[in-house]
């Protein structure tokens, strides 16, 4: 209804001030429509939910131009209700993720193992959706914190989805499913203060380590640099338990899965790591988004290892325990497939947040193992999707419904978005010809084991050593690995306030190497060696597993690499493009950092736009840094502290450096004392060959590791 205008809008400068609401097309706006109108394109009219067309989506309908908004706007209220419930409950554990579309294509057929036709068919590519996450921080946290990473791929096989939710290690802290809330609770932020958050270096986790010495093999891998990967694109995965592979005859054979990059395996350092905390909160995310974007599609391998029943029982360890691995020195892997991800996700929310994974998803052909682990994990996934997704139907979110047919009876429930016809739901029926039933010849077969023994809540014995392949892990790492894990493990029990759980930590470390726990005691500032507590099984010394390595294993390449180039006004352009030329042909992509975003005025007086701001792109977003510099602007550099710690971390960090003579105000400065990996720009293959790996025999020169 057109109401008379107050004395207040009457006074009011606006156009709108005597117009009556019912003629809104005519009323002030704002802004926002008119800027649209630059948009361009063809926009189809914007509606409610219920397809209402809306004429004004900047204004509330407002009792005059000044007074209160009606409640009658409906266009408003449904616009802020639906907003209100935008957010679903996070994961409570892996909450932060990214993902992406891809495929796996199978190279080597595993018929005479399996009937499941994803592991069949060579040739074949099998759409995948696949997401990495860290585990303990909240959706809002950060990407690089130390932490395992979730590594979970769906495969839309014609069977059916499988789902192998992996991690990016390859065993697990604990041995039975009871103990995962307590695990998950000891490692987030602590209850009564909201804090650390994305952190296991605090008094709870810690406490837990070191009342369930289960932990430690993982522990050992925690605090070594696998968690804290360069990229996600240069992660191995690991499908963790043994399941088993059942073929057409029924005979079953276990098997584990690994996922190898393409791009090699590579972390970061922990300063590093640190750094990128505040430099990019989503460097993995944006590296991925990248990668995908400029075509340079990230790959894995999937290879296997394949055992019987009788193999197992000669393994010095029980196959069964999460806790433990299989080394590929025991048992080889044998590569089967490759995957590919090519494509990012038209929306985060509808894919990569409401993706749903099970390990309890498995086609014909592919059955599990008795881990306890595994076992309780079947049950976990589709419960915990009903209160984050909502309810039964999540199936239906497309993210999450197979690609190939399905059939059944279940019905209605919250969110249904099926219109099943006809009188059937359900079976047996004789009413309707085309109703779903069994079939014995396709149907999931499950391995007929058989099982003997007594029930009760026990672990098994072939369980309770926890220590021989944490040593076996401890020990094949290279002297410069075992540092990294020592200081790592001083790191976090520094932030451990309570003295008695640091000692027993350390106690526990005796078992695994009396070396690492001295280090780690004198770390710690400890006078005394705590004493290690009793075992119930003898540490064995297995046989060490080098493959369990990743200096020695990262792949010299600049492929998936990145190089910053830092420019000013003044730097010589030609050479600044010739580096480029090279790095890129060697597979690099670079980026040029100016002190300002606009970029700079090469010597022949060409503009070079920048990629980065100097102060806003530190040298930690990069695998390797260059300069080229004219010498008034490195002087002038050399009194800023975002140039400076440019060279300086890259520096600590064991990057290549390619240092002009204009630069050297700069690395001066910054204290740096040129080594073997400080080149000069012109020495092009020379800085191609260091960048394609770290410095790391600097790094006893940049710091002291325990
Ligand atoms: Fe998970 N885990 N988990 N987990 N897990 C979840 O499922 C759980 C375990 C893993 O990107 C949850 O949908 C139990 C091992 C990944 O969406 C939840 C136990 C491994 C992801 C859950 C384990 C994993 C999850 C949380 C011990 C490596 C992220 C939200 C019995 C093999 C998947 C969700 C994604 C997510 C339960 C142990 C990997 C609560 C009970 C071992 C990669 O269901």
């Amino acid at each position: 209804m057109a109401r008379p205008p107050t004395a207040r809008s009457q006074a009011s400068k606006s156009p709108s001030a005597t117009t009556p609401s019912s003629t809104q097309s005519d009323t002030y706006r704002g802004n926002a429509g008119e800027l649209q109108q630059q948009a361009g394109g063809k926009h189809p009219v914007l509606t409610t939910q219920m397809g209402i067309p809306v004429a004004d989506n900047q204004n509330s309908l407002r009792a005059t131009p000044r007074g209160p908004t009606l409640l009658e706007d409906f266009i408003l209220r449904e616009k802020i209700t639906h907003f209100d419930h935008e957010r679903i409950p996070e994961r409570i554990v892996h909450a932060r993720g990214t993902a992406a579309h891809g495929f796996f294509e199978l190279t080597h057929s595993l018929k005479k193992y399996t009937t499941a036709k994803v592991l069949t068919e060579v040739g074949v590519q099998t759409p995948v959706f696949t997401r990495f996450s860290t585990v303990a921080g909240g959706a809002g946290s950060v990407d690089t914190p130390r932490d395992v990473r979730g590594f979970a791929v769906k495969f839309y096989t014609p069977e059916g989805n499988w789902d192998l939710v992996g991690n990016n290690i390859p065993v697990f802290f604990i041995q039975d499913a009871m103990k995962f809330p307590d695990l998950v609770h000891a490692v987030k932020m602590e209850p009564d203060r909201g804090f650390p958050q994305a952190a296991s270096a605090h008094d709870t986790f810690w406490d837990f380590v070191s009342l369930m010495p289960e932990t430690l093999h993982m522990v050992m891998w925690a605090m070594s640099d696998r968690t804290i990967p360069r990229s996600l694109r240069m992660m191995e995965g690991f499908g963790v338990h043994s399941f088993r592979l059942l073929n057409a005859a029924g005979e079953s054979t276990f098997v584990k899965f690994h996922w190898r990059p393409k791009l090699g395996i590579q972390s970061t350092v922990w300063d590093e790591a640190v750094k990128l905390q505040s430099a990019d909160n989503d460097y993995h995310r944006r590296d991925l988004f990248e990668a995908i974007e400029a075509g340079d599609f990230p790959e894995w391998e999937l290879s296997v290892q394949l055992f019987t029943e009788q193999d197992a029982e000669r393994f010095p360890f029980d196959h069964l325990d999460p806790t433990k691995l299989i080394p590929e020195e025991l048992v080889p892997l044998q590569p089967i497939g490759r995957m590919v991800l090519n494509r990012w996700p038209d929306n985060f929310f509808a894919e990569t947040e409401q993706v749903a994974f099970c390990p309890a998803n498995v086609p014909p052909g592919i059955d599990f193992s008795n881990d306890p682990l595994l076992q309780g994990r079947l049950f976990s996934y589709l419960d915990t999707q009903l209160s984050r997704l909502g309810g039964p139907n999540f199936a239906q979110i497309p993210i999450n419904a197979p690609k190939c047919p399905f059939h059944n009876m279940q019905r209605d429930g919250h969110m249904q978005m099926q219109v099943p016809k006809g009188r059937v739901n359900y079976e047996p029926s004789s009413l309707q010809a085309d109703t779903p039933r069994a079939s014995q010849a396709q149907g999931f077969r499950h391995f007929a084991q058989a099982d003997d023994g007594v029930k009760g809540r026990v672990r098994a014995e072939s369980f309770a050593d926890h220590y021989s392949q944490a040593r076996m892990f401890y020990r094949s790492q290279s002297p410069l690995e075992q540092a990294h894990v020592a200081s790592a493990t001083v790191f976090e029990l520094s932030k451990v306030g309570t003295p008695h759980v640091r000692e027993a930590v350390v106690g526990h470390l005796q078992h695994v190497d009396p070396e690492l726990a001295q280090r780690v005691a004198d770390g710690l500032g400890m006078q005394t060696l705590p004493p290690a507590p009793p075992t119930v099984e003898p540490v064995q010394d297995l046989p060490l597993s080098p493959a369990l390595r990743i200096i020695d294993r990262m792949k010299p390449t600049l492929q998936g690499r990145s190089i910053g180039i830092l420019v000013a006004d003044g730097s010589n352009g030609t050479s600044v493009a010739n580096l480029r030329k090279a790095l890129e042909k060697a597979g690099a992509t670079v980026k040029i950092v100016a002190p300002k975003v606009g970029g700079a005025v090469m010597k022949d007086g060409t503009l070079l736009p920048a990629d980065g701001q100097l102060a806003g792109t530190p040298s930690v977003v990069f695998d390797a840094v260059a300069s080229i510099l004219s010498p008034d602007m490195g002087a002038q550099l050399a009194r800023e502290a975002a140039a400076v710690d440019w060279f300086r971390d890259a520096f600590g960090h064991l990057k290549a450096i390619a240092a002009c003579k204009g630069t050297q105000a700069i690395l001066q400065a910054g204290g740096i004392e040129p080594d073997a990996g400080v080149v000069d720009p012109a020495d092009v293959q020379g800085f191609i060959a260091a960048a394609q790996t770290r410095q790391w025999e600097r790094e006893p020169q940049v710091r002291t590791l325990a």
